[in-house]
């Protein structure tokens, strides 16, 4: 487990860790924001025969910001994703390569909690 807090940092450090693991099991879990910063780099897993177990939870948003804005400000701004389907994109990469195991496990939208009226951070 290596929570580095950076977004967009699971994939290159789990693909790392797998390099430097071959035998062990490489769990990560990203965002959908974070799968946009180098969500590309799952064609080097396909190409590196780096056999990663991935989870991306999928929510439409920059979903830590959005929370952040609506118990701040009561309201979102620029923080709605599309629901782009990122498991589909990961799939074609390894289309090719024996290690393509991409599953769906929910198609429900995140909805955020109501605000509270007020709220200290
Ligand atoms: C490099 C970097 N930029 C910005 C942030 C601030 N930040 C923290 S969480 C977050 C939103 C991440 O969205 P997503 O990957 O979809 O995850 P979710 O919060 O929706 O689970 C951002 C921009 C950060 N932690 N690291
Ligand atoms: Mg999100």
């Amino acid at each position: 487990m290596f929570p580095a807090s950076h977004v967009g940092s699971s994939l290159p450090t789990a693909l790392a860790a797998k390099v430097a693991y071959p035998n062990s099991r490489v769990f990560m879990l990203t965002g959908d924001g974070a799968f946009g910063f180098n969500g590309m780099e799952f064609d080097t897993a396909v190409r590196h025969g780096l056999n990663i177990v991935a989870i991306i939870g999928n929510d439409s948003a920059w979903g830590i910001d959005r929370q952040i804005q609506l118990g701040l400000y009561g309201r979102a701004v620029a923080t709605d994703l599309r629901q782009s389907r990122y498991e589909q994109i990961v799939q074609d990469l390894a289309a090719t390569a024996s290690l393509s195991s991409v599953r769906r496990i929910s198609n429900r939208r995140w909805s955020a909690p109501s605000p509270p009226t007020s709220r200290r951070y």
